[in-house]
């Protein structure tokens, strides 16, 4: 059994993976540099794989990035922008970064061998406790405190985008920065994308987006995290987004009935329709259910309906992968 709760994450160390690097698109094969190795994951963004540095025998993860439309090699170059800005033991550092004229781009980044941070939870050896959601909650937190430091909104906060650094301890990072931007309060800046269960009210109605829109999104995922259920989800997407643009959502489920007070004024002050009414994220990191994790609960949380949630993503990531083979020109053959 691995009681995750206990320790603070800091004790694990809070270093940087590698010192702050001024990192630029490099114009070569990044296999000149880089020696492959097995497939870590892949997502909508593409494949990534362990891989080695040939001069310094150092490891770290090689993320592949299709590119075939013209604005691809766009938004991998702004993401390499903004995570160049971003240095922090709760962030994916960025290492390397290739574009050889074929039609995928590189990014080397720091590598953890942890998995997502759900599909951690879910193994029956780890012991979830209302402490252990805190303390993850905090560290997601911390992170984006970071990234909201550098006036840059994530805008694609979702389980799948939280990585535990280890298989046995509790330090989480944040990562995938491929729909993040920077924040000019001056300038409205509305956008269309997003996972339907995770975005914010004001993304669905297309209205301004800001901090708030990052937090509604912190707010779902300690939702389904205590127990396993997710708030706004329909039979459909348009029924989902119908869900969160009505913004009512309840703790009545039995699965609540162990978590505490303070657990549901934590979400109940995410999950509000006005972004502007939100907890920043610095409100989080003070809030009771956040601050004071010493009184957190240690009683074993259910965790049979977070099992089916993690369960019925694989599936969904299953088919959006096919999906998107299928709009490169690929044909199934079954
Ligand atoms: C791993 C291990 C690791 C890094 C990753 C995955 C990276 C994933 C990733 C990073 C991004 C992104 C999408 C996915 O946009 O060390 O299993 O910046």
């Amino acid at each position: 059994m691995i009681y995750v709760s206990e320790a603070d994450p800091d004790e694990e160390g809070y270093d940087l993976a590698f010192e702050p690097r001024n990192v630029f698109v490099k114009r070569k094969d990044p296999k000149s540099d880089y020696k492959l190795g097995e497939e870590l994951g892949r997502g909508k963004f593409g494949i990534v794989y362990k891989c080695v540095e040939k001069k310094s025998g150092r490891q770290f993860a090689a993320k592949f990035i299709n590119t075939d439309r013209k604005d691809d090699r766009l938004a991998v170059e702004r993401e390499v922008d903004l995570m160049r800005q971003l240095q922090h033991p709760r962030i994916l550092q960025l290492y390397d970064a290739f574009d050889d004229g074929t039609s995928e781009m590189c990014l080397i980044l720091e590598l953890i061998e942890g998995g997502e941070l759900f599909e951690r939870v879910i193994c029956d050896d780890f012991v979830l406790t209302e402490k252990a959601c805190s303390i993850f909650m905090r560290q997601i937190c911390e992170g984006l405190e970071y990234i909201h430091s550098k006036n840059i909104l994530h805008l694609d906060m979702k389980p799948e985008n939280i990585l535990c650094v280890s298989r046995t301890g509790n330090r989480i990072k944040l990562i995938d920065f491929g729909l993040a931007r920077k924040y000019n309060p001056k300038e409205k800046l509305q956008i269309l994308f997003g996972t339907p269960e995770f975005v914010a009210p004001e993304v669905v109605n297309y209205e301004e987006v800001g901090f708030g829109t990052d937090l509604w999104a912190v707010g779902v995922i300690c939702y389904i995290l205590l127990s396993g259920l997710s708030p706004f989800m329909g039979d459909s997407d348009l029924e989902t987004m119908a869900n969160v643009t009505s913004t009512k959502y309840d703790f009545d489920d039995e699965a609540f009935d162990a978590i505490s007070e303070e657990a549901k004024d934590f979400i109940s002050k995410l999950l509000l329709p006005d972004m502007r009414k939100r907890m920043t994220t610095t409100d989080c990191l003070t809030h009771p259910w956040i601050k004071s994790t010493k009184r957190r609960s240690m009683a074993v949380l259910d965790k049979s309906k977070l099992k089916k949630f993690v369960i019925r993503r694989r599936w969904q990531k299953a088919v959006n992968a096919i999906l998107a083979l299928k709009r490169m020109g690929a044909t199934l053959k079954l």
